[in-house]
């Protein structure tokens, strides 16, 4: 999604809260001049589509979809089905988000990730025809569909590929239209856009889906931001780490304080390094230098990621005015 040379605007909403209160955010968000809304998918939160399908109806402008839906606990038809139902419903703004999954969430559910991303290209493959309508039969390695159709078509839905590793970077490039590139640091940026630009179509959105703090308070942001940049480094790999001049020995107390659930040692151990690798966080300024910093790298989406800030409808507001409308 380019805008003719005007930089775009996401954000995230995760629906681990009461839906009334989502679809609020949201409407806000789209007064707010955001332009996309992605929702995230994991088991244990409120249904991604049911959620989506409520923003659609209360929303008029702003695109939405999954960000992201996995290959693993849903079959690409089920995917295909749910995501026309949400393009239907509002009128030609939905966009599917789709990447391997998360591995702990998916674990719950006795499933594993493997060859992710083999599987996913049979299962953007599998998708997209039925969106276009076409009768479909493929025997792929991980897909079997016979003789499947879809009743309606809605051939438009542009598909995103989250992605961070080379090889599904490459993928995203290949096969999507956009990535969903769940990082915040410039370092990040200039790691993965060569390796998505290497397969990647002219107009293809590279979207920055960034853990996102800001207020007037710069330590208010930061402690704001502190819980998701503790799960982000733990879950980090060694060379994501490396990247950053992080030590594994410095990540090593938040990673052990969240396996035994002491989230309050977890989020002390978190150093300002570690803040300023995995978040773009503080005040409007300084968050506006971050994103043109992420834009002129060739990020053509900045989408603001949990937490927000310290207090959501206000951080919205916040970067409405002073971020979007001041860039
Ligand atoms: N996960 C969720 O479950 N829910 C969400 O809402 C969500 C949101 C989200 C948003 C943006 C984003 O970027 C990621 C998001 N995720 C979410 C996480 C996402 O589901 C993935 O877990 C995450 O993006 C990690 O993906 P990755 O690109 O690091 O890929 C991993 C799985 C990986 O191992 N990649 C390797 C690589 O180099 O890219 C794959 C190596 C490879 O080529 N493997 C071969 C293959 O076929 O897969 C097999 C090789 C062999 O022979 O075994």
């Amino acid at each position: 999604m380019i805008r003719n040379g005007d930089f775009v605007f996401g954000i995230e909403f995760v629906p681990d809260i009461p839906l009334d209160a989502l679809v609020e955010y949201c409407i806000l968000a789209e007064n707010n001049g955001f332009d996309a809304i992605w929702v995230t998918d994991h088991y244990n939160n409120r249904s991604v589509y049911a959620t989506l399908a409520l923003i659609a109806k209360r929303t008029t402008q702003v695109k939405l979809g999954p960000g992201v839906t996995n290959t693993y606990q849903i079959h690409p038809a089920l995917t295909a089905s749910a995501i026309a139902t949400i393009d239907e419903i509002s009128n030609g703004r939905a966009m599917l988000g789709i990447g391997a999954g998360d591995r702990s969430t998916l674990g719950s559910l006795g499933l594993q990730i493997n060859k992710p991303v083999a599987r996913l290209k049979e299962a953007v493959e599998i998708i997209r025809r039925l969106l276009n309508g076409d009768r479909v039969t493929f025997n792929g390695k991980f897909f079997v569909v016979k003789d499947a159709k879809l009743t309606f078509q809605r051939p438009d839905i542009p598909i995103y590929i989250g992605a961070q590793g080379p090889v599904m970077l490459k993928t995203a490039g290949a096969i999507g239209n956009g990535v969903l590139i769940n990082a915040s640091h410039p370092a990040d940026f200039k790691y993965a856009i060569p390796k998505v630009r290497e397969s990647a179509p002219k107009n293809f959105d590279i979207a920055a889906y960034a853990s996102f703090s800001v207020d007037k308070d710069a330590e208010e942001a930061k402690k704001a931001a502190t819980p998701a940049v503790a799960f982000i480094a733990a879950g980090s790999p060694p060379q994501v780490l490396e990247r950053h001049d992080i030590s594994p020995a410095d990540v090593a107390p938040v990673k052990n304080a969240l396996a035994r659930g002491d989230f309050r040692a977890a989020f002390s151990s978190v150093t300002d390094q570690m803040t300023d690798a995995f978040s773009i966080y503080g005040t409007p300024d300084h968050c506006i230098q971050r994103v043109k910093e992420l834009f002129d790298m060739g990020v053509t989406q900045v989408v603001a990621g949990s937490p927000i800030g310290p207090d959501v409808p206000t951080s919205i507001k916040i970067i409405g005015e002073e971020i979007i409308g001041g860039i």
